[in-house]
């Protein structure tokens, strides 16, 4: 195989978005980053032949070795977290769907205060510390300075809860690439998880019941051309019902942020035999809706599951079952790559 410019450009906004997400390190909660800190302010020893010095020097650096391990432990919570702001739009739209952004923003918020706060405190009663000549008060004030650094932590639990949350979350994002973007929507159960099956070499999960994709699955659709890779992303979304949009529930709204901030094409997918359990003129009411929303895109209409019906209107007819008229639409696909190019409006609407 030859390694085109536009393989090492896919594989490079495939890392950016990989490690966009995955740099942030397993967040503990308040106990266990204590503890780890305890821990390891408690391996410290310093040597000095006088007793009081060792005594003296090895609290000095238990308590400093607890109070920036802690620091350094929230600080790379805060700073390996996305900036949320600066995420793509689509990202930012499932951080407000899944998690909140406000939410997430005010933990952020909050664990940062509890870092430069705990610095604060230990910086100034170091400087205490350090000027103690008895052993009793020395070991009161580093008693002092282990509670109020705890206390802070602690105080800042239900944020690092919100932000292991939002981590575990960012597992289930996509991998969103930089390439035009072919969106499969339209009522649940009509067969697009089926379509993407047939398009891609992604496995989505197919069943007979509606609702089954609950989450955007990602394929790719490549085709060669001259020295040139063209690639489709593709992406199954969630079912959705013909309804407002304030009625729409978390799931349909994934379809929605897929739909608004990534569709250069939408494949409106139908169910004419209706064995998805929902009525054709439905779908059709459907289709209304997504053409007034998502004025931008290019609407491709494919009716799926020939294989048990015939139709005379003039939309794509494919059968995911039997994999007739898919050569077709994918031809018909790459006459649409690149966007800006003339578009066959006679399988258009
Ligand atoms: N006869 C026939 N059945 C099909 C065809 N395509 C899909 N199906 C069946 O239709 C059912 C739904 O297929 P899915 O691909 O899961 O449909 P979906 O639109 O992704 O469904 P949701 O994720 O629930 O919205 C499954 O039982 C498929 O086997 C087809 O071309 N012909
Ligand atoms: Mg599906």
């Amino acid at each position: 195989m030859i390694i085109t410019y536009q393989h090492i450009n896919l594989l490079l906004f495939l890392i950016w978005s990989i490690t966009m997400f995955n740099n942030v390190p397993v967040i503990d909660s308040a106990d266990e980053i204590l503890d780890r800190c305890f821990k390891k302010a408690s391996k410290k020893v310093i040597a000095d032949r006088d007793a009081f010095y060792r005594k003296k020097k090895t609290v000095i650096a238990r308590t400093e070795s607890f109070g920036t391990t802690l620091s350094g432990i929230l600080e790379s919570y805060v700073k390996t977290f996305p900036s949320i702001d600066n995420l793509p739009m689509f990202y930012q739209e499932l951080i407000r769907i899944k998690i909140n952004t406000d939410t997430l923003k005010h933990s952020l918020g909050a664990v940062h205060w509890a870092q430069q706060t705990s610095q604060q405190i230990l910086a100034a009663q170091l400087k205490q510390l350090k000027r103690m000549r008895q052993i009793d008060p020395l070991l009161a004030k580093q008693k002092e300075i282990y509670g109020r650094i705890s206390s802070i932590v602690k105080q800042v639990d239900s944020h690092l809860k919100i932000l292991s949350d939002a981590r575990s979350m960012f597992k289930t994002f996509p991998d969103i690439l930089d390439v035009p973007t072919i969106v499969i929507a339209g009522y649940p159960n009509v067969g697009k998880s089926s379509l993407l099956k047939r398009l891609s070499k992604a496995k989505p999960m197919i069943a007979q019941y509606p609702f089954t994709t609950k989450e955007i699955s990602v394929g790719h659709l490549s085709r060669k051309k001259g020295f040139h890779l063209q690639t489709f992303q593709l992406l199954d979304t969630p079912g959705l019902l013909d309804r407002p949009m304030e009625k729409r529930n978390t799931i349909e709204q994934l379809a929605i942020a897929a739909l608004e901030h990534l569709a250069e094409i939408i494949i409106f997918l139908f169910d004419p035999t209706e064995t998805c359990g929902y009525m054709l003129t439905d779908q059709k009411q459907l289709l209304v809706q997504m053409k007034e929303l998502f004025v931008h895109a290019t609407f491709i209409l494919v009716e799926n599951k020939h294989d048990i019906t015939s139709s005379s209107t003039d939309f794509f007819k494919i059968s995911c079952k039997t994999g007739e008229g898919i050569e077709e639409l994918k031809d018909h696909l790459f006459t649409l790559y690149p966007h800006d190019t003339a578009k066959d409006t006679s399988l258009l609407e």
